[in-house]
């Protein structure tokens, strides 16, 4: 071997040994690069706090129960799900709204010992908070704030008074006036003590929203978000002396937006709807929401969970990551990293309750789901509803949160009737899915694509088990099954544009869902589900 090659081998070798010895000694270090999203899938309107180096993450969920998922992290790089804000039907009533509906942006503080969590329901009661002294829960029941608009938040002054805000409010003489809004609330009873005040209206950009308020170096700053969830998505900001201003706009606005990146120039699209950290080094950080086009622009995984640098000088304005824009591979210090053990790629349903990934749509009929503990199986006893409408079918799924994954299921289910059935859907909406079907004596690939419902494929089908498997890629879900989970023969292939967020619409992500239905009536077989698989490709 040439002395040269026999050089740089000796220094790789020692690189990756130092490497080891530094993960195995000590698995906290910090690190120059990470990648976004940090909280990839349907994890959109991000907000952040602190408490020590404990970091605390939430999002908005619609018309998904539990409901507003909490994440926690030690270096806001890695986040592991600890639970929901909202866990009983008397914090998340979502009986029959609308897809997209329910809960909207929250927001998480930490204040005098307790966490506060602050969103809006739209299909119900609207603005309120709840609060809980452990973050995994429980949470209180809700608070509510008798102001409109949506994307509340809470802020507190150091004179003690707490503040509320959000993006809109209707006075009592009928007027309604958009923009940001800030009252005085007393934080036991949620009661507002002044009229909303307008403060600022942003830019000039469609929808002034997602206003989150900071105290530094003297000055209020309000960070809101303009422009729309979509390509020309933005955050701004503006700051005061005042807590009811006058706000001066910040010379550098936008101070993050994708409007000018082409999709062959960034995967990452839609950048705004942020929050503001400092970490417990003095660092700030951002999160905010973006999602990644693919296959001619549409976009299945929903609006996902980003993190980029801020840098924020005293007595100067916050800048992120430079020139106000991300990227996949972020190249900055990170804080000493933390990460937490990769989830299993197996759901056993084993236990008295599903783990944190999965949610019901709308409040669940509970006495249709059996989660086994001696027999360790799923079973869902199909009720009247279908996956075709706005209600809560029996239906369990989890985040579609990887461009390229492998979804199986092993499924016994034997009806005598013929309107009995049950299966694995990948869905956006109940205009939109996709779904592999048993039922007597068939498996079934069927789509629903708006006012459309296709049948693709029948065939005869007579056992009582079945491995059902979706693959997805960029392009296509490949639907298959199989009696011996290793042959598995193709059932078709969908395009995934035809059920992606730009076709079906709405704020949400692709689900991957078990179910059963008995289309009219209440099934009498029920549907075992042993195990659910799901790992990136
Ligand atoms: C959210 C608003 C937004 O409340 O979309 O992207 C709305 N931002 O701030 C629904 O997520």
């Amino acid at each position: 071997m040439n002395e040269k090659i026999k050089t740089i081998n000796n220094a790789l070798i020692l690189k990756y040994l130092l490497l080891f010895t530094m993960l195995s000694a000590n698995p906290c270090f910090s690190q120059t690069t990470f990648k976004n999203p940090v909280i990839p899938g349907f994890y959109p309107d991000p907000s952040v706090c602190r408490v020590n180096d404990d970091y605390y993450l939430v999002t908005s969920s619609f018309e998904y129960f539990p409901g507003v998922p909490v994440f926690h992290s030690k270096d806001l790089v890695n986040w592991e799900q600890i639970g929901h804000c909202l866990t009983r039907d008397s914090q998340l009533p979502l009986i029959k709204c609308r897809a997209s509906g329910g809960i909207y942006a929250p927001t998480i503080r930490y204040h005098d010992g307790l966490f506060y969590m602050v969103t809006t329901n739209v299909s119900g009661p609207g603005n309120f908070f709840v609060t809980a002294t452990d973050p995994a829960g429980e949470w209180s029941e809700p608070v509510r704030v008798n102001q409109g608009g949506i994307d509340p938040t809470i802020f507190w002054d150091e004179n003690g008074k707490s503040y509320f805000m959000s993006n809109g409010h209707q006075f009592s003489d009928g007027t309604y006036r958009g923009g940001i809004l800030l009252s005085e609330i007393d934080l036991k009873t949620g009661k507002r003590l002044n009229e909303p005040v307008p403060i600022w209206d942003g830019t000039g950009g469609r929808y002034p929203e997602a206003p989150h308020m900071y105290k530094k170096d003297g000055y209020y700053y309000l960070l809101i978000s303009e422009g729309g969830t979509e390509y020309g998505h933005k955050a701004t900001i503006a700051r005061s002396k005042y807590i009811y201003g006058p706000y001066e706009s910040c010379p550098f606005n936008p101070i993050l937006t994708h409007i000018n990146h082409s999709t062959e120039s960034s995967p990452i699209q839609g950048t705004g709807h942020a929050d503001l950290i400092q970490a417990h080094d003095g660092t700030w950080w951002t999160v905010f929401l973006a999602f990644r086009p693919q296959n001619g622009n549409h976009h299945l995984t929903g609006r996902e969970t980003n993190l980029a640098p801020v840098s924020w000088p005293k007595n100067g304005w916050p800048s992120v990551n430079g020139n106000g824009t991300v990227s996949v591979d972020m190249d900055c210090p990170t804080l000493p990293l933390r990460p937490f053990a990769p989830k299993p790629i197996r759901e056993e349903f084993n236990n008295p309750a599903p783990s944190l990934s999965w949610n019901y749509l709308r409040n669940p009929a509970r006495e249709n789901y059996h989660f086994g503990i001696q027999k360790s199986k799923l079973s869902l006893k199909g009720s009247a509803l279908t996956l075709n409408e706005a209600d809560s079918p029996t239906f369990l799924g989890r985040r579609q949160d990887q461009i390229t994954f492998q979804a199986t299921t092993l499924l016994s289910f034997s009806p005598d009737k013929s309107n009995e059935e049950a299966g694995l859907t990948v869905i956006m909406n109940e205009k939109y899915h996709f779904e592999i079907v048993k039922n007597k004596g068939k498996l079934t690939l069927r789509y629903q694509l708006g006012v459309i419902s296709h049948i693709e494929k029948v065939i005869d089908f007579n056992g009582k088990t079945v491995y059902l498997r979706i693959e997805g890629t960029p392009e296509f879900y490949y639907f298959s099954f199989s009696k011996d989970n290793i042959n598995f023969q193709p059932l078709g292939k969908a395009n995934t544009n035809l059920i992606s967020t730009e076709t079906a619409g709405g704020f949400t992500g692709i689900y991957l869902g078990l179910f059963a239905s008995g289309n009219g009536q209440m099934n009498k077989t029920l549907a075992e589900f042993d195990w659910f698989d799901y790992s990136a490709k």
